[in-house]
């Protein structure tokens, strides 16, 4: 066993004030934060959660230019929005600050200095892309050009957002400015770059051996990172939004947004307290970067290089770092509008933050990209919340002021099936416990819910309701075993649903409990309750068809603008004789029917006009048989027969796939003899 730390500091990424917040910021980084801290907080440890905005890096300064205003304008719109959701949805920062001040700006060019006096950073002449017309030097994202691997037109100087590779900007074909649309020149320039080469046998043994327990996601990134070999990387930039570079003749350069933003963390600290220092000086302190993953080499690489070249600081004990949150199939996508947000949420589902935080906790992207449906988030809220949590809540409250006014009865001598309920609710802490100190959120919550499954279940076969009139002290011992663990659900839920927890808090006029308390001694008997109210409410079919309809018009909106869906390239071309080959015809379906043990095939009888064949598909996951008897499709005649799956296929139906991965019937537009050729 770890020994306890003395004070823990809690930091989130902070996010680029140039848009809103979604549930994927909240599934990734915030959510599993906060139940880190909130749970840490009820163990009675000292910790700090720290976040902020980020404020500089090229996306803000792109932004304010196509707006027409100042980055300032940008960021302070953005941060206060952001740092409204952050509050409105209960994370709980001890402070958010933001990288655009004084403190900021002083402390980050501090560390610049102290580096650059310890003689740390490399100086570098490089040529750099500069822009003739708009008359100043191009950061990679302010240049577009083709990606040479994928051929994608679009692609920015530092990366291909198609094909997902890290570019520098001289890789692209036939590059372009964003400013101003002249093709950039090369042009030499001064950096100062971290020779991060020169740590990679530190980093090595700090990350590949002294930190195999880090996650296999993050420990895998950094791995594959450090067996490619560490380069220098720039930290500053030729820029006018940014913190400027603290030396004499770096007119026009500022720090690089991602020297300055994890700085940010410790500037941020800095302002919330004057005793910051022992949070970020003294080795007992537990120092954890909750990320996403696009930010694993940057918190784990480049910041600890900094960290340990500065040498004041101490390092991450552990950078958890959480997978992407996708929406009903689809990347979340901020400029195409494929997202939830945070805000719009709480207008469609007001009060109802702890429904979404259930939701994205019980389906953290925790070790793979996850997947967001509304329909999904319904049934939890449904089946879980209201149809387990909810309901065992309200059954115990309700009860108890049924039978006995609403004071907690004296329970007789308990029975075996009572202790063991009360001994589960101190198993499944200890589960809660190893599971959240070792990030496991989702398991956590997990065993979370079991106290309140058990909880249910016991309340359901003991029957309390037929036992009154003969049994009253039964009654009592079982109700107050009931508002025992009721109470301990309140305390064990904190981490994950404050607001219900504080709700039932209330409801149940409950003491103030910490983590480690005897949690099946809180409620002494005598101690009067207050009103039950229900903790959750159903979601209804409509609500949730209203989501998915606004997802839809986001999509059509966005497809109208032009933003194209992306279709794989076209393929290798073919001659004349072979297309001549192909035996194309309209035929009818006549019997449609699933293939047993096979749940992505169908079965169907086709006629063809001059047989009736057999013919298997794998489409069983986008039609129901039943919808395709009687349709008219295209049909590959001579396709060679194939047995799948014991049966044997006699050619081929078409379909066509839309951008989203559906399918579609291809088929003449009206109805034409069933053999009508195609050609
Ligand atoms: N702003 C990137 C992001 O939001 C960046 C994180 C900074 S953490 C120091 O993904
Ligand atoms: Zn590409």
């Amino acid at each position: 066993m770890e020994k306890t730390p003395k004070r823990y500091l809690i930091t989130t990424a902070l996010p680029y004030a140039n848009g809103p917040l979604h549930i994927g910021h909240l599934a990734g980084v915030y959510v599993p934060a906060d139940i880190y801290v909130r749970y840490l907080r009820g163990k009675g440890r000292e910790v700090l959660l720290i976040g902020g905005s980020d404020e500089h890096g090229v996306p803000i300064a792109i932004r304010a230019r196509e707006e027409g205003v100042s980055p300032k304008e940008i960021i302070d719109r953005y941060h206060e929005l952001i740092k409204h959701s952050f509050k409105d949805f209960g994370i709980s920062f001890d402070i958010y600050s933001r990288t655009s001040n004084p403190t900021h700006y002083a402390l980050s060019q501090e560390f610049f200095t102290t580096l650059y006096r310890k003689g740390v950073f490399v100086e570098q002449e490089s040529e750099q892309y500069y822009d003739p017309e708009a008359k100043q030097f191009l950061a990679d994202r302010y240049i577009v050009g083709t990606c040479p691997h994928c051929g994608n037109e679009k692609a920015y100087g530092d990366q291909c957002e198609k094909c997902g590779t890290s570019l520098n900007a001289t890789d692209l074909i036939n590059p372009k400015s964003r400013l101003s649309g002249a093709a950039p020149q090369l042009r030499a320039t001064k950096h100062w770059f971290l020779p991060l080469e020169q740590y990679q046998a530190w980093l090595e043994q700090w990350i590949l051996k002294d930190h195999q327990e880090w996650k296999p996601n993050v420990y895998g990134q950094c791995k594959s990172w450090l067996d490619l070999g560490l380069h220098p990387r720039a930290v500053t930039r030729d820029l006018d939004w940014g913190v400027p570079v603290p030396l004499p003749n770096a007119e026009g350069k500022v720090l690089y947004v991602w020297f300055d933003a994890p700085i940010g963390y410790i500037s941020a600290t800095k302002e919330l307290t004057p005793d910051w220092e022992k949070f970020w000086k003294d080795e007992d302190t537990k120092l954890v970067h909750f990320i996403g993953k696009d930010n694993i080499v940057f918190h784990c690489i480049v910041f600890p290089t900094m960290l340990k070249a500065h040498g004041d600081y101490i390092l991450p004990d552990n950078v958890p770092a959480n997978e992407f949150m996708n929406l009903e199939g689809d990347k979340i996508s901020t400029s195409g509008n494929w997202a939830v947000w945070l805000h719009e949420y709480l207008e469609e589902f007001p009060g109802q933050q702890d429904v979404l935080r259930y939701m994205l906790t019980a389906n953290m992207p925790e070790t793979k990209d996850n997947d967001f449906t509304w329909r999904e988030f319904q049934s939890r809220n449904n089946s879980e919340l209201v149809a387990v949590l909810g309901n065992f809540v309200n059954r115990a409250l309700v009860l108890c002021h049924k039978y006995f006014e609403g004071k907690v009865p004296s329970p007789e001598a308990l029975l075996e099936e009572d202790r063991a309920v009360l001994e589960m609710v101190h198993a499944q802490r200890k589960l809660i416990e190893e599971a959240i100190e070792s990030y496991h959120f989702r398991d956590a919550l997990r065993e979370y819910m079991q106290v309140a499954r058990v909880g249910n279940k016991y309340l359901a076969d003991m029957e309390p309701w037929k036992l009154w009139g003969a049994n009253p002290a039964r009654v009592a011992s079982i109700i107050y075993v009931s508002l025992q663990v009721t109470a301990a659900l309140c305390v064990l839920g904190r981490p994950f649903l404050p607001f219900s927890t504080d709700r039932l808090e209330a409801m149940a006029r409950l003491p103030k409990a910490l983590w480690d308390d005897d949690l099946t001694g809180i409620l002494k008997p005598g101690h009067e309750l207050g009103q039950a109210e229900l903790l959750f409410a159903r979601i209804e079919d409509a609500t949730i068809e209203r989501q998915i309809a606004k997802l839809q018009a986001a999509k059509q909106a966005n497809e109208a603008k032009g933003n194209k869906p992306d279709f794989p390239p076209q393929k290798d071309l073919i001659d004349f004789e072979t297309f001549e080959a192909l035996d194309l015809r309209v035929g009818r379906i006549l019997t449609a029917e699933r293939v047993p043990k096979a749940n992505k095939l169908l079965k169907f009888t086709v006629d063809t006009g001059i047989d009736r064949r057999t013919i298997v598909s794998g489409v069983a996951e986008h039609f129901a048989p039943e919808e395709l008897v009687g349709k008219q499709v295209s049909v590959v005649m001579n396709l060679k027969p194939k047995v799948i799956r014991g049966v044997e296929s006699q050619g081929m139906l078409i379909f066509a796939q839309d951008a989203d991965g559906k399918l579609v019937v291809v088929a003449p537009n009206r109805e034409v003899a069933d053999g009508a050729g195609i050609g």
